[in-house]
């Protein structure tokens, strides 16, 4: 995940600050000169963190911070303000259409836009809308063919009408919308390597001919101040209404995060967080200065909980745990909830505590889940129902009809177990938290 050296150098300079007690100026300005030099590490504008250090430094040094009884705590609450505020202060929506609402993709070659299409289609159908995909890259049959490919395995509809003229397209993908009743025009459109006029005056228009409600660009992260640099170029030239950030998951150092609204205006709408096709995150500025302050995210955790989990499978599930029937196939019902939520390594990232370098050395495998679930469907309904009779020939049995091997087999049967016996200390978690030892009741954290 993005920011995590960023996180960490901030972490250890909150940290000497908190060891201090009582701050002077000079301690205040000190830590900001390591934050200052933290920011620029991690690749932010310099104009911005020139801005930024001297607005957090005169209200460090104010009163209320240094006669505080916790200025270290302080000083942290207005870096994150600060930095809340750099990234647009309040989530920045779609600005929908009562009737139809279009929305034009467009950023450079392998930023994801194609691929942000179908993620965003689908945010969207989650929310209600009836979106629709428009295939407007016609210079490569293969760009076409990507978006059907994207729009298939989501099950949203992809317009297309071949190699034709885009600027028609995007016209008949309208019409084509309102006789068919979308609400939600989806363009992706094509990119360049490079800026160049010619895309210019194709992507400005469509712009004209269609007026579309958004034109966001997509921009990949880890290209820094360069995702900065095209950001500007294309609000110059095309009036952009937000920004989508890619591959905010990879090890880019975060610069472009952090200083894109500064420098050009336009609010980060939705951000990339891997290739799959529901890791887009919609934008929270203030969700993102906690992350990188290393606070977690707690919020984003409980939406993506309560959005993933089937309530009523987990009351299901609660009831079994008090009746004590808790079985293999619950076991399986309950990892491919948590597996609903994210990879284990997004979900922990957002919980709080749970650092980064905590974490280091550490390794989540997502594929450990789809060799759980293949075992677990090698075995007789009996045996999931009643693990204690899996002895060692059905042990064999069942590695070799889910192609792994024993020692699998016997490493589920024991994390079962453990989930079992986690989950009685989790219910009865009330008793422990009175006597203040309680612990993260997650995968035995
Ligand atoms: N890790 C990661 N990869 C992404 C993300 N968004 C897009 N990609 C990948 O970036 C590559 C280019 O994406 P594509 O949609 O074809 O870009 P386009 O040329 O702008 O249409 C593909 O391999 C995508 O899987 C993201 O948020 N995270
Ligand atoms: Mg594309």
């Amino acid at each position: 995940m993005a920011f995590e050296s960023l996180t960490q150098k901030l972490g250890n300079i909150f940290k000497k600050l908190r060891g201090k007690g009582k701050l002077s100026e000079a301690d205040v300005k000190q830590a900001m000169r390591e934050v200052r030099i933290a920011l620029l590490e991690a690749d932010v504008n310099f104009k911005v963190v020139k801005e930024l250090i001297s607005k957090i430094t005169e209200r460090a040094i104010g009163h209320e911070v240094m006669e505080s009884l916790t200025p270290a705590q302080q000083v942290i609450k207005i870096v994150n303000e600060e930095l809340t505020l750099l990234m647009g202060s309040k989530q920045s929506r779609i600005d929908f259409s009562k009737d139809i609402t279009t929305i034009m993709l467009v950023g450079l070659q392998g930023s994801g836009k194609t691929t942000t299409a179908g993620k965003l289609g689908k945010l969207l159908s989650k929310d209600g809308k009836k979106p629709i995909l428009v295939a407007a890259d016609i210079y490569r049959p293969a760009a076409i063919k990507q978006l059907q490919v994207v729009g298939e395995k989501l099950d949203l509809p992809v317009f297309t009408m071949g190699q034709k003229d885009p600027v028609d397209i995007s016209k008949a993908s309208l019409e084509y919308a309102r006789r068919h009743n979308y609400n939600t025009v989806i363009i992706d459109t094509a990119g360049r390597l490079h800026i160049d006029d010619e895309l210019m005056s194709e992507l400005s228009n469509i712009s004209k001919t269609i007026n579309p409600n958004e034109i966001l660009l997509v921009v990949d992260s880890m290209t820094g101040q360069d995702a900065v640099n095209v950001a500007e170029e294309f609000n110059k030239r095309l009036k952009l209404t937000g920004l989508i950030l890619t591959k905010l998951d990879g090890d880019s150092r975060g610069g472009a995060a952090l200083s894109v609204k500064a420098v050009t205006g336009c609010p980060i709408k939705f951000v990339g967080m891997g290739e799959k096709l529901d890791d887009l995150e919609i934008f929270h500025p203030e969700r993102m200065a906690s992350r990188i302050l290393g606070m977690g995210d707690v919020l984003t955790l409980i939406e993506k909980a309560t959005q993933d989990f089937d309530l009523k499978k987990a009351k299901e599930l609660e009831q079994k745990l008090k009746t004590q029937s808790f079985d293999l196939n619950d076991f399986m019902e309950q990892l491919s909830q948590v597996k609903k939520m994210g990879s284990f390594d997004q979900i922990l990232n957002m919980i709080p505590g749970l650092s980064p370098q905590k974490l280091k050395g550490v390794q989540f495998d997502d594929n450990e889940l789809d060799r759980v679930e293949a075992i677990i469907n090698s075995m007789t309904m009996e045996e999931r129902s009643n693990p204690a009779i899996i002895n060692g020939s059905r042990r064999k049995r069942i590695a070799a009809g889910s192609g792994t091997a024993i020692q699998d087999v016997n490493r589920l049967l024991k994390q079962y177990d453990q989930t079992r016996k986690m989950i009685k200390q989790f219910t009865g978690i009330d008793k422990s938290r009175k006597k203040g030892r309680q612990k993260l009741p997650f995968f035995g954290f």
